[in-house]
């Protein structure tokens, strides 16, 4: 990190202030191990920019202020990629993979159990190259067609993962480098859910969302999107830099600068090739990024060149994919459905397809935008796609099957259950149903959602149940399920009298809460448990609640002026207001919160939960944590207090130890919420 001396004391900084920024990057984006804090970061950057200003002949391609360039003039130029970017063949199961190693020992005659293979997860993003000359970044480009690419150098420079000067003393004159850019899971959710705040389109999947970032030609766009580089190949560099192999080479692009996949491993003969398929395949769920497969590579450099290249595919090489998770099918109709808060989704009836084991029939379409964005018609032939347990998405239409009977996807403009009228507010991507709890739909969700485990935890009040009970008109509002009697529910179809008294016993269970629980039972749209857990910590009672104006409502802890103005008018309505006074006249109660912000034992803390834990459902553990103050997030950060690592736990766990971040099993875990829970600071006062 050393910037050489030089007689200006101006330029001394500038180049100290570099040093320092590029090794915060490469410890933040590269490592995953922090070394200074943010608001250390941003004073050292805006130092530079302002040194930068007032000194711009100082000012160079690769200094850190230079991520975010001017947009390209006329679009993307071509590139010629001076080495193919070849494609990988694929095998699809273990006899293939056998076949591929022994047809590797046969080229090279030598034992198949002798053969050193470096493996690897299969990333589903974009591969890009990326041109290094004397250590300077100098051209970032697409795969394209695999001889020519796209130039999106400005894009891929916003990428911290990428670096524009690589790290060293002595560097290569030449380097072209291989890789994939992707979104991670938590970035995408994070991206979508802005979005959504924000009434704006969603994306599909993190590859949708990777690709359509890069594809624009405005790199602002891309620098503010959470995208990764992972390197995976050295297509050039200079002979002397060569080393013997691939897993030596990766090694080498780390020192440079570069992240390389952690999960990569050196393994020996078809058995070391099976064995990693099967280990990948059960890690996957646990990445926070899509991976499709597996990439089995000789390691031995000489090796893969004797061995060299049939068409367009590396001998060397082969890509192990998961069971498919892409099927084609045709859309045979479109129904629409709606949600609790009146949103209308169309969803896509298919022709039934098997997707990786489970038999699909239905996908969402999410909204008319999406419809357009895909130009999807009835009786279109369509790609869908199942990845792990999310609803199947279609992934696009396939123009080229499409018959001359096809017929436009129109939203309704009457409710399809209640036939109130259907409105598109504003610029808001969503329509909804106009008829509130007069809907019979919204009141079914909004009674499901009332009844559900983290609202106010009915028991034995499912689905089914409460289909029957708002088609037979007995519950319009939630005030009605308590007025529910036992003799009444055992006239229903399959009700036996002893599980309509459960029923009842659970409904006098349920009646006495938490105002956390009641207030997210309510369905306040984007008001989630976290949000009711905040309302509840900052005003105290409900009544105060109710009466908050939107500035005071943004005054608490993340609420922003959209969640604000949701709350507001929730409360602002008679109808709410009426039903909240019928649930009280009813009996629900909860024991009063004390007002005011005092702090809860672990206020400010965000902890993160992972695998599987024993005497704890994550749901359990995460409420008993979120009632004494603290966040629970999904993804470990250098702000993570904690991660509870419960069985098989994965990536999570491997990030906290990087990051440094306190890792505690669940028996410690239940040792600490004890302690706080009978502590007599976290009770609440009556
Ligand atoms: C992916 N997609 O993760 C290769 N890849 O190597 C990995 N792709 C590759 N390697 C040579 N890990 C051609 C493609």
């Amino acid at each position: 990190m050393c910037a050489k001396k030089s007689a200006d004391p101006i330029i001394d900084e500038i180049r100290t202030l570099r040093a320092q920024l590029e090794q915060a990057n490469y410890r933040y984006y590269v490592e995953d191990a922090p070394s200074i804090p943010d608001v250390e970061y941003d004073r050292l950057l805006r130092r530079l920019q302002e040194l930068e200003a007032e000194h711009p002949e100082q000012v160079t391609p690769d200094s850190p202020t230079q991520r975010v360039g001017a947009p390209p003039a006329e679009g993307f130029p071509e590139v010629q990629h001076a080495v193919a970017m070849l494609s990988l063949d694929n095998a699809f199961d273990e006899q293939e993979v056998r076949a591929f190693a022994r047809r590797v020992a046969e080229r090279l005659e030598t034992d198949e159990q002798g053969i050193r293979f470096c493996c690897e997860p299969k990333l589903d993003g974009l591969a890009v190259s990326l041109v290094y000359e004397n250590g300077l970044l100098v051209q970032g480009a697409t795969r394209g067609d695999g001889r020519t690419g796209e130039g999106i150098t400005a894009n891929l420079r916003t990428l911290k993962s990428i670096p524009l000067k690589l790290r060293g003393d002595h560097l290569p004159a030449l380097l072209e480098v291989r890789g994939e850019v992707y979104m991670s899971h938590s970035g995408f959710e994070k991206l979508n859910d802005e979005a959504r705040a924000r009434g704006s389109k969603v994306f599909a999947n993190p590859r949708n969302a990777a690709a359509g970032s890069l594809r624009q030609l405005d790199p602002g766009i891309a620098a503010a999107r959470p995208l990764e580089f992972c390197a995976y190949q050295v297509a050039r560099i200079d002979e002397a830099w060569l080393r013997p192999s691939h897993s030596a080479l990766m090694q080498q692009l780390r020192e440079f600068g570069f992240r390389a996949s952690p999960e990569i491993d050196v393994v020996t003969g078809a058995d070391g090739l099976v064995d990693f398929c099967e280990s990948m395949g059960k890690r996957r769920e646990q990445l926070d990024y899509d991976i499709d497969g597996a990439v089995l590579k000789v390691d031995d450099l000489r090796a893969q060149r004797e061995l060299g290249f049939v068409s367009r595919a590396p001998r060397w090489a082969m890509a192990f994919k998961f069971p498919a998770q892409e099927q084609t099918t045709v859309i045979r109709d479109v129904t629409f459905q709606v949600g609790r808060t009146g949103r209308l989704t169309p969803v896509a009836r298919l022709e039934p397809v098997q997707v990786a084991g489970v038999t699909v029939s239905n996908a969402t379409l999410h909204n008319m935008d999406e419809i357009k964005r895909l130009d999807a018609r009835i009786n279109d032939t369509v790609i869908i796609r199942r990845a792990g347990d999310v609803i199947p998405q279609i992934v696009s239409v396939v123009l080229d099957a499409r018959p001359e009977d096809t017929r436009a996807i129109e939203m309704p403009e009457q409710c399809p259950v209640c036939d109130s009228r259907v409105e598109r507010l504003g610029d808001e991507v969503d329509a909804r149903c106009s008829g509130g709890l007069f809907c019979p739909a919204q009141r079914k969700e909004a009674l499901k959602h009332f009844a559900s485990r983290r609202a106010l935890d009915i028991d034995g009040l499912g689905t089914k149940l409460i289909d029957a009970l708002v088609e037979r008109e007995w519950v319009k509002t939630p005030a009605d399920l308590f007025r529910l009697e036992a003799v009444k529910l055992a006239e229903l179809p399959r009700m036996a009298q002893k599980s309509a008294d459960n029923l009842v016993a659970s409904l006098e269970r349920s009646r006495h809460t938490t105002l956390a629980r009641f207030i997210y039972a309510l369905g306040i749209t984007e008001v989630g448990e976290a949000t009711a857990n905040a309302l509840v910590l900052h005003f105290g009672e409900l009544q105060r609640i109710m009466d908050a104006s939107r500035a005071s409502l943004e005054a608490v802890a993340d609420i922003g002026p959209i969640v604000a103005g949701h709350i507001h008018n929730f409360f602002a309505e008679a109808h709410n207001r009426e039903t909240i006074e019928d649930l009280i006249r009813v009996g629900v109660d909860w024991e009063e919160v004390e007002v005011g912000e005092r702090e809860q034992p672990l206020t400010g803390q965000t902890w993160v939960l992972t695998g599987t834990l024993e005497t704890l459902t994550r749901d359990e553990a995460k409420a008993r944590l979120v009632a004494l103050g603290a966040k629970v997030s999904g993804s470990v950060s250098k702000k993570t207090h904690a991660v509870v690592a419960g069985e098989a736990a994965g990536s999570k766990l491997e990030k906290a130890r990087q990051l440094g971040v306190e890792v505690m099993d669940e028996q410690a875990l239940l040792a600490l919420l004890n302690q706080h829970e009978s502590a007599p600071s976290s009770e609440n006062a009556s």
